[in-house]
């Protein structure tokens, strides 16, 4: 059990830095100390962070080391600098910033082998510090990928298309009964579940319909060609503020062309394809979507029912398709495409009522505040979840193509502001069950 814990922190570390390499390597060192974007650090920040939280997490707090390099801790320290300032903080050189990352890492992998996975304490046990610091790294990772989708110029990522959806997908539902009823929500035994997803705990939710898949390229078209994006009918009073004030008419990187609507992806201008899921809208448009469409946005409780409860045993699982880590056949996640798959596809990924594409391709904005579960307990460090919650911050729930499978489970939950759009954000709509429907 320990042995094969110690592999997987080993396989999930070393996956990270991989990634980290492919995302760092593939531009020159002028792009990577540049600011592509004031929303954004620029890459070689990110770099070095990464570098030294494992420092400060694994080497100090678990290894119990000296710093290697103290006086650079508040260069790196987010809640200091917001984003914007990075470019003027006295930063690692890319050569330097990789050298620290990599005599870091080094030290790691020595202590991995010499920590003992049981008995040591909460942070040790089940190897959990390890787990976060990889965790820590892929979610850089995918905010490294948001600066590349930002940066101006030709291409420097590729992969390969995600497979087509089957010959079923024309013919599923438009949207799903599930039961109403109790279910559990979050864990208290998934051994790298972060703080803000335990405890595991009982929740009532009542029958709803859920969209079978995210919302497509072709049905928010419809809204925009319908004046959606004109009408203050649909949208939050903020929301309607946000994008007069900007001019916005459509999600984040298309612009219309001709009669034709055209996106740019990754350094590339391609048409919108209607089949795809959505990408690149804020809270505000895909709630705005929703009323158009005589719907709403999913609650987080309804999004993770949908997601885990499984009606024939009343248990929750890990993921829709059971207890089973991730593969490529279940869900498009970890950058192995540089976009979400059509709709209606992964059909060995669908949840025991017919939801597909919960997990991967785009995170799925949500009705609900970020806010604690009942018997929540900060760990390791306030910074991370806590002092995030409140009113401020919209959940998103089920990761995007973006994302490792370290970092996403059914109970990840991520957040942001409602007004931000550069993350690899869609949605699907939900609306309660008719009162006869749950009568199963
Ligand atoms: C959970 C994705 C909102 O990127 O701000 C990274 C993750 N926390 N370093 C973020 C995180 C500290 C966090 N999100
Ligand atoms: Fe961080």
């Amino acid at each position: 059990m320990n042995e094969d814990l110690r592999r997987r922190a080993l396989d999930a570390l070393t996956r990270a830095r991989t990634r980290t390499a492919t995302l760092t390597e593939c531009v020159d060192d002028r792009e990577l100390t540049a600011q592509h974007s004031p929303l954004m650090s620029p890459l070689v920040w990110d770099l070095a962070h990464i570098g030294n939280q494992e420092e400060q997490w694994l080497l100090r707090t678990v290894g119990g080391r000296a710093a290697l390099r103290p006086e650079i801790d508040s260069v790196y320290d987010a809640f200091e600098h917001p984003r914007a300032t990075r470019p003027s903080l006295p930063l690692l050189a890319p050569a330097e910033a990789r050298g620290y990352a990599s005599e870091v890492r080094g030290r790691v992998l020595d202590l991995l082998e010499r920590t003992p996975l049981e008995g040591g304490g909460p942070l040790v046990d089940s190897a959990f510090a390890f787990g976060m610091i990889a965790q820590h790294e892929q979610q850089h990772d995918e905010t490294m990928l948001i600066t590349h989708q930002l940066r101006d110029g030709p291409a420097a990522l590729s992969a390969p298309e995600p497979p087509r959806a089957g010959p079923d997908a024309a013919e599923l539902p438009a949207d799903v009964l599930v039961p109403g009823g109790p279910f559990t929500m979050g864990t208290s035994t998934e051994p790298w579940a972060l703080d803000n997803e335990r405890p595991a705990h009982r929740r009532t939710v009542p029958a709803f319909r859920i969209d079978t898949t995210p919302v497509t390229c072709g049905a928010y078209l419809a809204f925009i060609a319908d004046g959606g994006y004109r009408d203050p009918r649909w949208w939050a009073a903020e929301g309607y503020e946000q994008i007069r004030r900007h001019d916005i008419g459509a999600p984040l990187f298309w612009r219309r062309e001709g009669g034709q609507w055209l996106r740019r992806r990754f350094g590339v201008t391609e048409p919108v394809p209607l089949d795809e899921p959505v990408l690149h809208v804020s809270w505000y448009e895909a709630d705005a979507y929703a009323r158009w469409a005589g719907r709403r946005l999913p609650t987080e409780a309804e999004w993770e029912k949908a997601a885990r409860h499984d009606p024939g045993t009343g248990r929750s699982r890990r993921f829709p398709w059971g207890d089973a880590d991730p593969t490529p056949v279940h869900a498009n996640l970890g950058q192995r495409h540089l976009r979400p798959a059509p709709a209606g596809g992964y059909r060995e990924g669908r949840s025991p009522l017919g939801v597909r594409q919960l997990i991967g391709d785009v995170w799925e904005w949500t009705a609900s505040d970020f806010l604690p579960y009942p018997g929540f307990a900060a760990f390791p460090y306030r910074e991370y979840s806590e002092v995030f919650f409140g009113s401020a911050h919209k959940v998103l729930r089920g990761g995007s193509f973006g994302v490792d499978p370290v970092a996403c489970r059914g109970t990840f939950r991520n957040w942001d502001l409602p007004v931000r759009r550069q993350i690899f954000s869609g949605f699907r709509t939900a609306r309660d069950a008719d009162p006869l429907e749950d009568t199963v």
